[in-house]
């Protein structure tokens, strides 16, 4: 446990910054680079935790993989060649890390056994294991499959057509993964649009891979071809400064290269429609995700509703969003964001309990929340609950409270966000 007090009410943020590399796209590219025989090199790589984990299981199964800082060289022989792990491959706190990788063991030629934190063996898993025992996969774990520590021994694959239940990057991301390994063609039919990092990534390594209304659709047996991947700064790290810079006094912050991917762009979409003063200026690259500049000022906000398709494009922004909520003039609506309950905790609850201990009038609901605003917050000594997003929303908190914030343990926002406090630090003059 790392206590950490934050003291920053009447602070004016100014400044640039450069936000971390996308966690998404930093782990896909480690396992993509891992399935492609030859020589896969990355900039921009996340050096947290959750993406270390990844590095680390591939380099168990024998991917030669070198880093230095945010570069990395992955030098795969190709998935045939994967070695079994000797030892449990530990997913610490990364769901995608778990998720991802089940549905690439189970057409591997290796057994492998996933276990991970606290958090990890609470996740439901059953949303990824039912589609991929559908597939023949050979999965075992607690509870029949629904939670971790999980058992994989590779198999002869067959391919399905799956509607899925929930909006889950995720789970679709399993299936498709799965289904490069798969005897035919799988496609996945999703309900709402989720990100669509494994589809840009596929195709950036020479899949071909067709995406239509919601209908994503990959034949098996096609072989990746190693590529370099250029990851973006990520917008779920840049919204905790997006929204520091809509309400603090007197403030104006510059972020740098933010992802600007329209399955990730929630966010900007929410601040603009709480009036919110912000400029986007998308940089030209010929790259696989878009990237650009944002620019964030103070402003008096209005509230909002924040329902339906827009959800699954600001699902992991959600606790920043309530933070603002409450500096927002009005009621604030968040629902069909029951999701937050599956997450590394429960984050409905996890945001509402923090929030009310400032002062906020918030509510919880069965999907979301509510909340009443503006509200001026005081200090308190929160809780993080071991969740990067609630402990990053804790601390920016303390921009808008009289009287300092405590967090009981800071240390897991490592998770996504190593140098959290140093950029904020540099932001105060
Ligand atoms: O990896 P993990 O722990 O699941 O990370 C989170 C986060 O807040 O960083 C969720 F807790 O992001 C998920 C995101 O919510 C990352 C992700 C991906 O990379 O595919 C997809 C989303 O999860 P899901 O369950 O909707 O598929």
């Amino acid at each position: 446990m790392t206590n950490k007090t934050v003291h920053i009410e009447n602070t004016s943020l100014n400044g640039t910054i450069t936000v971390p590399g996308d966690k998404s796209i930093s782990h896909r590219s480690i396992m993509f680079g891992s399935i492609a025989k030859g020589t896969t090199t990355v900039t921009g790589f996340l050096e947290g935790e959750d993406c270390l984990r990844t590095i680390e299981a591939f380099k168990q199964m024998g991917v030669k993989i070198e880093r230095n800082g945010s570069n990395v060289k992955i030098e795969s022989q190709g998935m045939d060649a994967w070695e079994e792990p000797q030892d449990i491959l530990y997913m610490g706190n990364s769901g995608t890390t778990t998720r991802l990788l089940l549905g690439l063991l189970a057409g591997s030629n290796v057994h492998a056994v996933l276990s991970g934190d606290e958090s990890i063996a609470k996740r439901p898993m059953k949303r990824v294991i039912n589609p991929l025992r559908e597939m023949n996969a050979q999965i075992t774990g607690r509870q029949d499959g629904q939670f971790a520590p999980l058992a994989v021994k590779g198999s002869p694959l067959q391919a399905i057509t799956y509607d899925m239940p929930v909006a889950s990057a995720q789970v679709k991301s399993a299936i498709l993964l799965a289904g490069l390994n798969a005897e035919g063609t799988t496609i996945v039919r999703e309900q709402e649009t989720t990100r669509d990092h494994t589809e840009l990534m596929l195709k950036q390594f020479g899949v071909e891979i067709a995406t239509k209304d919601k209908v994503i659709s990959l034949a098996g047996g096609q072989k990746l071809t190693a590529s370099h991947v250029e990851v973006p700064g990520d917008i779920s790290s840049a919204a905790f400064f997006l929204v520091a810079g809509a309400i603090a006094e007197n403030s104006e912050i510059v972020l740098e290269n933010v992802g600007l991917n329209e399955t990730r762009t929630g966010i900007i979409d929410v601040l603009q429609a709480m009036q919110a003063d912000l400029t986007i200026e998308p940089y030209e690259n010929e790259h696989a995700e878009k990237a650009g500049r944002v620019t964030i000022r103070t402003s008096q906000l209005q509230a909002t509703t924040i329902d339906g398709e827009i959800i699954p494009r600001l699902i992991d922004e959600i606790p920043i969003i309530a933070l603002l909520a409450t500096q927002a003039r009005g009621t604030t609506i968040i629902k069909d964001a029951e999701e937050l309950k599956v997450k590394e905790t429960n984050r409905i609850d996890a945001v509402v309990a923090e929030l009310a201990k400032l002062g906020a009038d918030i509510q919880a609901t069965d999907d979301g929340m509510i909340i009443n605003g503006p509200t001026r917050l005081s200090g308190a000594s929160l809780k993080t609950y071991g969740d990067h997003r609630i402990g990053m929303m804790d601390a920016i908190a303390s921009l808008v409270t009289t009287g300092p914030i405590e967090l009981d343990d800071a240390a897991c926002i490592a998770v996504s966000y190593p140098n959290f406090f140093e950029d904020l630090q540099g932001l105060i003059k």
